[in-house]
């Protein structure tokens, strides 16, 4: 026999005066002498246990008396309405259940308002996602992608799955975990962009994929990690790069206000303010905010990355003029990948990226499609066209036009949130000094 069991936030008004069966931490223990108040912590918030000692069977008041904070209990007792708790009841225990006891001390609290450092929080992991705060952050990343998927499919985009495994990296050489496969070499893949391109030939058109991306980063910030979730999508016969930056406006406004409206028990727990930004998007070129930032004390060069400072630098500069996200294209060709396309006769190419308060979060732009130009591009970044024979064919029978990105699921939900490190937003995350838990 399973026993039906509710929630916190189940038990209402109409439930006072009979008996439930509730489950969860025990979070706080105080023992008044004559009477104890136990909070009881489960996925919907909290409860009171009220123990009137001389009214409780000695037993279970022995045990919820006495029992170590964090520890996992049944209890099944009476709801009683009073004014005393925020929820507007409390339960009185009649029998209880210990599933399991927790160990003390424990290696940090749940509910202190000391400040943890985060080596600590990530050390201890499952204590830390015991906060509701916390553990809302990923609440919020899932509703994301419930949103993202509706939201596409809607659009015409096909979710689909590529490999993980690889036989050869798309984004350059420095970042590539290498595996060992049956005895030989592959990798880890750090975007399905070989893959999502491949099936532009294929008749399915338009698609999207969320997976894990593999970057052996070696950089420590506060954006980087060696593991992230990359929201990628990809849609044939585009007359231009604009196409695909329009889908991507559309993507996130619509993202943005879903998390607004459907969110929002969840940004009240974490905190944070959310705003739409305003639309649409300004369309900044890579020179532009290359003089914006040159004129703002740094000398960068032409072709130069804009750093960290810059992306900075050019995210005050908007803020000023009204806006969180904004497009920085037209990015020197030297700087991008070989599957971008070229500016006919410029130094630059058809590519973009999408800057939400000063970082970037998505990239992307137009690919060449022409698999003579494509094989030039190839090598022109010292790359072999040959050892990308299985991607060179599927342009050479029939390849339309296209163009895509891929944005950084974690990146998008911290900035949105205001948090202070990517790490927020991964349960567990990987990086240089970081493989467990
Ligand atoms: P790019 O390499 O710019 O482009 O990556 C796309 C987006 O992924 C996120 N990102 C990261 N997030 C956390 N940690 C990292 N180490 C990390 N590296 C990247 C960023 C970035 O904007 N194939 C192309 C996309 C395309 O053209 O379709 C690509 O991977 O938010």
């Amino acid at each position: 026999m399973t026993i039906a069991y509710m929630l916190s936030d189940e038990i209402v008004e109409e439930d006072h005066g009979s008996k439930v069966t509730v489950r969860g931490w025990v979070q706080d223990i105080r023992n008044l002498g004559g009477i104890s108040f136990i909070v009881l912590r489960d996925r919907s918030g909290t409860l009171q246990l009220t123990l009137p000692k001389k009214r409780t069977d000695p037993d279970v008041f022995g045990t919820l008396t006495t029992i170590s904070r964090e520890s996992v209990v049944e209890v099944t007792g009476t709801v009683k309405g009073t004014e005393q708790t925020d929820n507007g009841y409390e339960i009185l225990p009649e029998a209880v259940r210990v599933l399991n006891i927790a160990e003390t001390p424990l290696p940090m609290g749940v509910v202190d308002k000391v400040s943890v450092e985060m080596d600590t929080r990530l050390n201890n992991r499952f204590m830390d996602l015991r906060k509701p705060e916390i553990r809302a952050v990923f609440e919020l990343k899932s509703l994301i992608l419930d949103l993202l998927g509706g939201h596409l499919r809607t659009r015409g985009f096909l979710e689909v799955n590529t490999p993980k495994m690889v036989g050869s990296g798309a984004e350059g050489g420095a970042t590539l975990f290498q595996i060992e496969y049956f005895g030989q070499k592959a990798y880890l893949a750090q975007s399905p962009q070989l893959y999502k391109q491949m099936l532009m030939s294929t008749g399915i058109d338009r698609v999207f994929e969320v997976s894990p991306a593999f970057r052996a980063e070696p950089s420590d910030t506060v954006r980087h990690v060696s593991e992230f979730i990359s929201f990628d999508g990809e849609m044939a016969f585009i007359e231009h790069q604009e196409d695909v930056m329009d889908e991507i406006e559309l993507c996130t406004q619509f993202l943005i206000s879903g998390v607004m409206e459907e969110g929002k028990h969840l940004l009240d727990s974490i905190g944070a303010e959310v705003t739409m930004p305003r639309a649409p998007y300004p369309h900044l070129t890579y020179t532009e905010c290359l003089d914006m930032i040159n004129d703002n004390g740094l000398s960068l060069p032409m072709g130069a990355d804009l750093g960290t400072e810059g992306e900075k630098m050019v995210g005050e500069i908007m803020k000023e003029r009204g806006y969180d996200m904004y497009w920085i294209k037209e990015y020197p060709e030297a700087e991008k990948p070989f599957y971008i396309m070229e500016k006919e006769d410029t130094p630059f190419s058809y590519s973009f990226d999408l800057d939400y308060r000063g970082q970037e979060i998505s990239s992307g732009g137009q690919r060449e499609h022409r698999p003579e130009v494509l094989a030039e591009r190839m090598r022109k970044k010292g790359l072999d066209p040959v050892s990308f024979n299985d991607y060179m064919a599927a342009f050479r029978f029939g390849m339309p036009p296209h163009g895509g990105w891929g944005l950084g699921l974690e990146r998008f939900v911290v900035k949105m949130l205001d948090l202070p490190n990517i790490r927020e937003a991964i349960l567990f995350p990987r990086d240089r000094n970081r493989l467990t838990p």
